[in-house]
Protein backbone atom coordinates (compact mmCIF):
# COMPACT_ATOMS: atom_id res chain seq x y z
CA UNK A 1 0.00 0.00 0.00
CA UNK A 2 1.87 3.03 -1.07
CA UNK A 3 -0.44 7.02 -1.23
CA UNK A 4 1.28 9.62 -2.45
CA UNK A 5 -0.64 12.71 -1.95
CA UNK A 6 0.37 16.23 -3.89
CA UNK A 7 -1.14 19.31 -2.20
CA UNK A 8 -0.27 22.61 -0.74
CA UNK A 9 -1.04 23.40 2.45
CA UNK A 10 -3.39 26.75 1.49
CA UNK A 11 -5.42 24.56 -0.84
CA UNK A 12 -8.55 24.07 1.32
CA UNK A 13 -9.15 20.83 -1.41
CA UNK A 14 -6.02 19.97 -0.33
CA UNK A 15 -6.54 19.83 3.17
CA UNK A 16 -9.83 18.28 3.44
CA UNK A 17 -7.93 15.57 1.97
CA UNK A 18 -5.03 15.45 4.43
CA UNK A 19 -7.30 16.24 7.11
CA UNK A 20 -9.18 12.49 6.16
CA UNK A 21 -5.67 11.20 5.38
CA UNK A 22 -4.94 12.07 9.12
CA UNK A 23 -7.97 10.88 10.84
CA UNK A 24 -7.02 7.29 10.90
CA UNK A 25 -2.76 8.18 10.65
CA UNK A 26 -2.85 6.10 7.27
CA UNK A 27 0.25 6.02 6.10
CA UNK A 28 1.58 8.51 3.01
CA UNK A 29 3.82 10.41 1.23
CA UNK A 30 3.34 14.36 0.82
CA UNK A 31 4.38 16.08 -1.53
CA UNK A 32 4.00 19.90 -1.96
CA UNK A 33 3.41 21.47 -5.09
CA UNK A 34 4.56 25.31 -4.58
CA UNK A 35 1.16 27.36 -6.31
CA UNK A 36 2.98 30.26 -5.61
CA UNK A 37 5.50 29.04 -7.92
CA UNK A 38 3.25 27.76 -10.58
CA UNK A 39 4.49 24.41 -10.16
CA UNK A 40 0.54 22.77 -11.01
CA UNK A 41 1.33 24.16 -14.17
CA UNK A 42 4.73 22.88 -14.93
CA UNK A 43 5.49 20.56 -17.32
CA UNK A 44 6.84 18.39 -14.93
CA UNK A 45 3.89 18.48 -12.81
CA UNK A 46 1.62 17.93 -15.51
CA UNK A 47 3.33 14.85 -16.65
CA UNK A 48 2.08 13.74 -12.86
CA UNK A 49 -1.42 15.14 -13.32
CA UNK A 50 -2.34 16.51 -16.11
CA UNK A 51 -5.17 18.38 -14.76
CA UNK A 52 -3.05 20.89 -13.29
CA UNK A 53 -3.75 21.63 -9.81
CA UNK A 54 -3.54 20.22 -6.16
CA UNK A 55 -4.66 17.45 -4.80
CA UNK A 56 -3.58 14.71 -6.68
CA UNK A 57 -3.34 11.52 -5.21
CA UNK A 58 -1.51 8.40 -5.92
CA UNK A 59 -2.03 4.87 -4.64
CA UNK A 60 -1.14 1.84 -6.18
CA UNK A 61 -2.35 2.05 -10.23
CA UNK A 62 -5.10 4.92 -9.22
CA UNK A 63 -4.21 8.40 -10.08
CA UNK A 64 -7.04 10.84 -9.54
CA UNK A 65 -7.88 14.63 -9.06
CA UNK A 66 -10.82 16.06 -7.95
CA UNK A 67 -10.78 16.49 -3.81
CA UNK A 68 -14.16 14.86 -3.95
CA UNK A 69 -13.23 12.17 -5.36
CA UNK A 70 -9.98 11.29 -3.95
CA UNK A 71 -12.09 11.65 -0.11
CA UNK A 72 -14.80 9.50 -1.73
CA UNK A 73 -12.19 6.57 -3.10
CA UNK A 74 -9.98 6.60 0.30
CA UNK A 75 -12.91 5.66 1.93
CA UNK A 76 -14.05 2.75 0.02
CA UNK A 77 -10.43 1.97 -0.53
CA UNK A 78 -9.73 2.13 3.30
CA UNK A 79 -13.39 0.77 4.64
CA UNK A 80 -11.88 -0.69 8.39
CA UNK A 81 -9.77 2.48 8.58
CA UNK A 82 -12.29 5.31 7.55
CA UNK A 83 -15.34 3.54 8.82
CA UNK A 84 -18.55 5.67 8.66
CA UNK A 85 -16.94 8.72 8.01
CA UNK A 86 -18.66 8.01 3.81
CA UNK A 87 -21.98 6.95 5.80
CA UNK A 88 -23.01 3.09 6.42
CA UNK A 89 -25.48 2.73 4.13
CA UNK A 90 -26.91 4.60 0.91
CA UNK A 91 -29.21 7.17 2.91
CA UNK A 92 -26.40 8.39 4.97
CA UNK A 93 -23.87 8.49 1.63
CA UNK A 94 -27.02 10.38 -0.02
CA UNK A 95 -26.59 12.82 2.57
CA UNK A 96 -22.70 13.06 2.03
CA UNK A 97 -22.68 13.23 -1.35
CA UNK A 98 -25.23 16.59 -0.83
CA UNK A 99 -22.70 18.43 1.24
CA UNK A 100 -19.89 17.38 -1.15
CA UNK A 101 -21.96 18.63 -4.18
CA UNK A 102 -23.07 21.77 -2.60
CA UNK A 103 -19.55 22.96 -1.36
CA UNK A 104 -18.30 22.06 -4.87
CA UNK A 105 -20.97 23.97 -6.65
CA UNK A 106 -22.06 26.64 -4.43
CA UNK A 107 -19.64 27.56 -1.54
CA UNK A 108 -16.52 26.98 -3.09
CA UNK A 109 -17.34 29.21 -6.39
CA UNK A 110 -18.56 31.79 -3.79
CA UNK A 111 -16.27 31.36 -1.30
CA UNK A 112 -12.91 31.96 -3.75
CA UNK A 113 -14.13 34.92 -5.84
CA UNK A 114 -14.67 36.20 -2.14
CA UNK A 115 -11.31 35.74 -1.28
CA UNK A 116 -9.93 36.53 -4.71
CA UNK A 117 -11.87 39.94 -5.72
CA UNK A 118 -13.68 40.92 -1.94
CA UNK A 119 -16.64 41.88 -3.83
CA UNK A 120 -19.65 40.48 -4.87
CA UNK A 121 -21.15 39.31 -1.19
CA UNK A 122 -22.45 35.73 -1.29
CA UNK A 123 -25.77 34.92 -0.72
CA UNK A 124 -25.18 31.28 0.25
CA UNK A 125 -28.42 28.67 1.60
CA UNK A 126 -27.19 25.10 3.14
CA UNK A 127 -28.98 22.17 1.69
N1 LIG B 1 -12.32 21.04 -7.80
C1 LIG B 1 -10.94 20.85 -7.46
C2 LIG B 1 -10.30 22.20 -7.23
C3 LIG B 1 -8.78 22.10 -7.29
C4 LIG B 1 -8.16 23.48 -7.24
O1 LIG B 1 -8.79 24.48 -7.63
N2 LIG B 1 -6.94 23.54 -6.76
C5 LIG B 1 -6.22 24.80 -6.74
C6 LIG B 1 -5.73 25.09 -5.32
S1 LIG B 1 -7.10 25.29 -4.19
C7 LIG B 1 -5.00 24.71 -7.61
O2 LIG B 1 -4.34 23.71 -7.64
N3 LIG B 1 -4.69 25.80 -8.33
C8 LIG B 1 -3.47 25.92 -9.07
C9 LIG B 1 -3.66 25.84 -10.53
O3 LIG B 1 -4.75 25.43 -10.98
O4 LIG B 1 -2.73 26.18 -11.24
C10 LIG B 1 -10.83 19.95 -6.24
O5 LIG B 1 -11.78 19.93 -5.45
O6 LIG B 1 -9.82 19.27 -6.08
Amino acid sequence: MSITLYYHPFSQPSRSVLALLNIDQLKFEGKVVDLFKGEARSPEYLKINPFGGVPFLIHNDIHLSESNAILQYLCDAFPVELRGFYGNNSDERAQVNQLLSWYQSTFDPLFSNLLVCGCNQPKIQSP
